[in-house]
This record gives structure tokens, C-alpha cells and sequence, in this order.
């Protein structure tokens, strides 16, 4: 049983006794032995044979190394058990809103038998708690506020979001006097596809002005802690942010530890035990004598390792890389050369062909494809052949009056759910680029969709299949795909897979993206733009792809356009 796992334990303890009204200061500490507990570098588990051994972790005194004894021996402790049953879920769950402190849970609990975030809200809206002393009006109204921020808690957010505020309030904090560095970590910096909370380094002479600054900055909603060297605040969303100061010969070590993964550090702990070494977010020692913490080169380095990118640290290949020599170099936004899929208002785009050709040029892309929809997308205005043909002559059009970059002409092409794809061989035939696509029926059984990316695979003029998966993060799951046969069929049949960089899609994953790599299926990282905005999208896109561990040649639209196209040429010979 993990430290973390047992303070939990501790904290819930501390939290039901404290609305069941409890003495404060057995609830303090219970609370202080959570704390304790979850700081120890120690496991408290191997520990927890002797109650004297146990006694000599700080905070904790007979009564609390008596329970935590029963708990790693039995897997709970039974107080805790029997408060579970007296208080609901849903009262707990009412100590998440802002403004609602345990006294008051405790009151519309037991006083006015409120057991729920849904009977709070009924309450409220129906002027029921104004009325009750010790509440009135003003609370109410906080109450109904706060109750948006716990419904949206525990929701995490997406990385092009997360990534925009981290680095907005973190260059607005590098500007406070006294701050000499100042990191995002956490799995912000990892490029995770979606963010819990949002982890800020800094090593700043004045902690206080640092979190001065932070207090009253504009996305700052409220603050949740604050101690000497460390503060947490809520901003837009229910989304919350730690900021930590850290001396100057801690600072790579503890950008190290929070920068994770978790999995990634319990290896690296691993590793400097083995060496006889301790390493944890102050630095790594040997004995009471310190021997790396100020950079994280210096900490990977005296453990005899890279340093690695933050996107592969999630112990999945990177220490077996690292064994194998110096580390690839991952793929970077600026190996990028081509967007290979996005829209115009032929079909839902908001710019023209050559608006989004100006654009692309201006972000420095050397080609591009027009991909709108195919027809059987109508609520998008989809194109049928005539609409299409009409379209590609647009394009030659377009192409006359740009120079330095070249357009090409495509399709997204739905396969339809009968397996069958909705635009006729001979008008794919003439496309310079074919994107297959399901957006329909994603919710068919795998024997379906399965025949539905055979028919795409199988056909002489589909190049690639766009978003595979079709799912939305954290929104809506990926259709049924058996990818061993899915991945071994592209292969076959030199067909490409996508990277959507949409963030709301982010398809393939970083998983199914390195599978693809194992096979040498060329992969194709594009933004999907709807509109100019749209394209620099990319980033996460590229992200993604060097979470998979790919480098450029990975990346089919890393190639000059002649040798990309060269590419297609010989993938349909
Ligand atoms: P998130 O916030 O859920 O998107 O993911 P992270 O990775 O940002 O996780 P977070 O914010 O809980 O913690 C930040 C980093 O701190 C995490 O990646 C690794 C480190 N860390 C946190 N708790 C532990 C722990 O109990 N053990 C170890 N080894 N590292 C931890
Ligand atoms: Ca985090
Ligand atoms: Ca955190």
C-alpha cells in the first residue's frame, strides 16, 4: 500500500468527522497525519509491522499507528467504514463547493436533510436556503456559483487550453522582481492530451511577492492555499494550479519530480537506490551530501541517463531507448513542411482556397491539401462529383495567382456505413490526395467498422485514413477498431495513418501513432482546418507524434512536396 493511498484514507477520515461536527483538534490530526504521511519519503507500509517503528514517523502517535496498522493488514480501517454509512456521498461531495466550509455542510445535512449536489441546487433555486439561519441570501447566491465550480471539478481540461493559461501566467509571474526561473511541469509539460491540474516551478527571492502576483492575477477566480512556498489557486473551469518555490540548488530536481510522470520517477527512484543514492523533489543525495539538484541535466546525468523529453517520461520506452544509446531525436513543429488536410466554404471551412493557401504560407508550410467533405456530410454542405470536379478546377485556379506553395487537390472521403465509399472510383482517380474518413456509425459493431477500413485500405485511390478512430477525447469513444489488423492491412496495402492535431481529437494516439511507426506506416500529422486559426493547431499534432516517440522520418509530411509526392507515386504502383 503506496503513502499516498493510506493519507488518503486519513484525509477522508478527517473530512466525514469533521461534518459529523467532531472535536477540531482530532480532526486536525487525523488531518496532520495525512500530511505527514504523504510527505514521508518512507513507506509507511513496510513500517507497519511494529507500532514503534511506526511511532517514529512525525505526527503520528499510538492511537493513529494502531489504525494505520489495521489498515495495511486488512485494507481499511473500520471507523472509517461505519462514517461512510452515516454520511452520503453526495454530503461529501457538497464540501467541494466553494463557500460551503463543514460547519454549514453539516447543517443543511443533519438540520434540513440535504444530501446532495442535486437537492442543494433544488434548494437554492427554489429560495429554500436564504431562509435558514446562519446562511441567507448572500450565501445562497455563492452557493449557486460554487456549485457550477464542483459540478465541473475532477474534469480535466484540454492541453491547448491548459497549455495557453499555464504559459500566459507564467510569463506574467517571470516579470515579478526577485523570480530567476520559472517552469511549467507537470503533464502540461509532458504534452498529456488532457490536463488535471496545472503544476508552476519557481525559484524566486521573495516568495511572497510571487504569490502576490498570482493572488491577483485576472484568471485567478479564487485562492485555495496558500503557505510559505507553496500555493494553489482555482482558475476558469474548476481548473486549479500549483505554484511551488524552490531554492536555486532544488530547482532541476524538483522541475524533475513534478514534471513526472509518476511511473517515470518511481523508476528513476528505483535507479538511484540502486546507486546507493536518494533522490527526491529537493535533489539527489548521497547520505546527508547532495549530489545534483540545481539543473535536471545534472540529476539525469549523475543517475547515468539523458535527459528526456518530457513527452516520452511515462516508463513506457524511454529507459529501453536510453539502454539502446544516445535518444532519437523526436519529430519537431518545425521538421513540419506540409498540411495535408482542411476545409474551405466549398464545404464547412470559413476562408477561401487561396485564403487558407496565404495562411499556410505564412506559417511557413511549403504544400497543402484541400480536403472538404464528401456529400453524404450535408449538414457540412458536403460535395457530390460535379460540385467536386468544379472545386479541383477552383484549385488549378487558385494555384495560377500563389507562388511558394503548392496546392493540392483532395477529398475527405466518408466511407459510408454500408462499407461502400461515397464518391465513385473514377472521380477519386483524378484527386491528387484521398483522405477516407468515418464520421458516421461509429458506434457499429468491430465486424463493420472493420469491413468499412477494408473497403477504404483496399482501394487503389485512398491514400490515407483521417482521424481513424473517430473519437472525441474525454467525449466520445473510439469506433471499435481491431488494430493489429487494421494497422497490418495499411501496411499491406501502403496506405498512411493520421495524426489529427485537432486537440479535441488528437487521433491516432500516441499508442496506436507508435504501432503505426513499428509497422513503418508513414504517418501524416495534420491540423484539419477549419478556418485560418485552425492551422496552428499543428503543434499538438506534433506533440502527440513525440509522445509516440516518432522522429521526422516518421512523418511523411516532413518531405519537400516533390519527394511526398514521389511517395504517393510509389505507394499506388
Ligand atoms: P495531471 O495533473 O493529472 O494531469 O497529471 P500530472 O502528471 O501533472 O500529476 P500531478 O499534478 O498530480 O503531479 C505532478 C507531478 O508530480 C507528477 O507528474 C509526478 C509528481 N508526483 C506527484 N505525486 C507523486 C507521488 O506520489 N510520487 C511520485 N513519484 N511523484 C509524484
Ligand atoms: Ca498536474
Ligand atoms: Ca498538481
Amino acid at each position: 500500500m503506496q503513502n499516498g493511498a493510506i493519507a488518503a484514507q486519513f484525509e477522508e477520515l478527517a473530512e466525514l468527522l469533521e461534518i459529523q461536527g467532531a472535536n477540531p483538534f482530532r480532526v486536525r490530526a487525523y488531518r496532520n497525519a495525512a500530511r505527514a504521511i504523504l510527505d514521508s519519503t518512507e513507506s509507511i507500509a513496510a513500517a507497519a509491522d511494529s507500532i514503534a517503528k511506526l511511532r517514529e514517523f512525525p505526527g503520528i502517535g499510538e492511537d493513529l499507528a494502531k489504525k494505520i496498522q489495521v489498515l495495511v493488514q486488512t485494507g481499511s480501517i473500520p471507523q472509517l467504514a461505519e462514517l461512510r454509512e452515516q454520511v452520503p456521498a453526495g454530503v461529501v461531495a457538497m464540501l467541494r463547493v466553494p463557500g460551503l466550509g463543514p460547519k454549514k455542510v453539516f447543517a443543511l445535512f443533519q438540520e434540513h436533510g440535504i444530501r446532495s449536489l442535486d437537492e442543494l441546487r433544488l434548494a437554492a433555486e427554489q429560495n429554500r436556503i436564504a431562509g435558514i439561519k446562519g446562511f441567507g441570501k448572500k450565501t445562497q447566491d455563492a452557493i449557486l456559483k460554487g456549485l457550477e465550480v464542483a459540478e465541473s471539478a475532477g474534469r480535466r481540461v484540454y492541453l491547448s487550453e491548459a497549455k495557453q493559461v499555464a504559459e500566459q501566467i507564467a510569463e506574467d509571474l517571470r516579470s515579478v522582481p526577485g523570480v530567476a526561473q520559472l517552469e511549467v511541469a507537470g503533464s502540461c509539460r509532458r504534452r498529456k492530451e488532457t490536463c488535471g491540474d496545472l503544476d508552476l516551478l519557481a525559484e524566486a527571492s521573495q516568495p511572497d511577492a510571487i504569490m502576490d502576483r498570482l493572488a491577483g492575477h485576472r484568471l485567478v477566480e479564487a485562492i485555495i492555499a496558500r503557505g510559505d512556498t507553496k500555493m494553489s489557486v482555482r482558475l476558469f473551469k474548476g481548473l486549479q494550479l500549483d505554484l511551488r518555490v524552490v531554492p536555486a540548488e532544488s530547482f532541476g530536481a524538483a522541475l524533475q519530480y513534478f514534471t513526472g510522470s509518476k511511473e517515470h520517477n518511481v523508476v528513476l527512484r528505483r535507479r538511484a537506490q540502486d546507486m546507493d543514492l536518494k533522490l527526491n523533489e529537493w535533489g539527489l543525495f548521497r547520505g546527508e551530501q547532495m549530489v545534483a539538484g540545481r539543473t535536471e541535466q545534472e540529476v539525469y546525468a549523475a543517475l547515468g541517463l539523458p535527459v528526456f523529453p518530457p513527452e516520452i517520461r511515462e516508463n513506457r520506452t524511454e529507459f529501453a531507448l536510453a539502454e539502446q544509446g544516445p535518444l532519437p531525436r523526436l519529430v519537431e513543429l518545425d521538421d513540419i513542411r506540409g498540411d495535408l488536410h482542411m476545409h474551405t466554404t466549398a464545404s464547412d471551412g470559413s476562408a477561401s482556397i487561396l485564403e487558407m493557401a496565404e495562411a499556410a504560407k505564412s506559417r511557413g508550410r511549403e504544400y497543402i491539401a484541400i480536403t472538404d467533405h464528401s456529400k453524404r456530410v450535408s449538414m457540412a454542405n458536403g460535395l457530390d462529383a460535379p460540385r467536386l470536379l468544379a472545386h479541383w478546377k477552383a484549385i488549378d485556379e487558385a494555384q495560377k495567382s500563389i507562388k511558394g506553395i503548392r496546392i493540392l487537390k483532395g477529398i475527405e472521403c466518408d466511407i459510408l456505413e454500408d462499407a461502400t465509399l461515397d464518391l465513385p472510383d473514377d472521380v477519386l482517380e483524378q484527386a491528387d490526395w484521398v483522405i477516407a474518413v468515418l464520421h458516421y456509425g461509429l458506434q457499429q459493431p468491430r465486424e463493420q467498422i472493420m469491413k468499412r477500413l477494408m473497403c477504404a485500405i483496399t482501394n487503389p485511390h485512398v491514400d490515407i485514413i483521417g482521424h481513424p478512430t473517430g473519437r472525441l477525447v474525454d467525449r466520445r469513444k473510439p469506433a471499435d477498431i481491431d488494430f493489429d489488423v487494421f494497422l497490418d492491412a495499411c501496411a499491406k496495402h501502403r496506405v498512411m495513418v493520421e495524426i489529427n492535431a485537432n486537440p479535441a481529437r488528437l487521433d491516432l494516439d500516441d499508442i496506436h501513432a507508435a504501432a503505426a511507426k513499428k509497422r513503418g506506416i508513414p504517418i501524416v500529422i495534420s491540423t484539419d482546418a477549419h478556418g485560418f486559426a485552425d492551422m496552428d493547431l499543428m503543434q499538438f499534432g506534433v506533440f502527440q507524434a513525440r509522445r509516440a516517440g516518432l522522429t521526422r522520418d516518421d512523418i511523411a509530411n516532413t518531405l519537400p512536396v516533390d519527394a511526398f509526392l514521389e511517395r504517393l507515386r510509389q505507394a499506388k504502383g
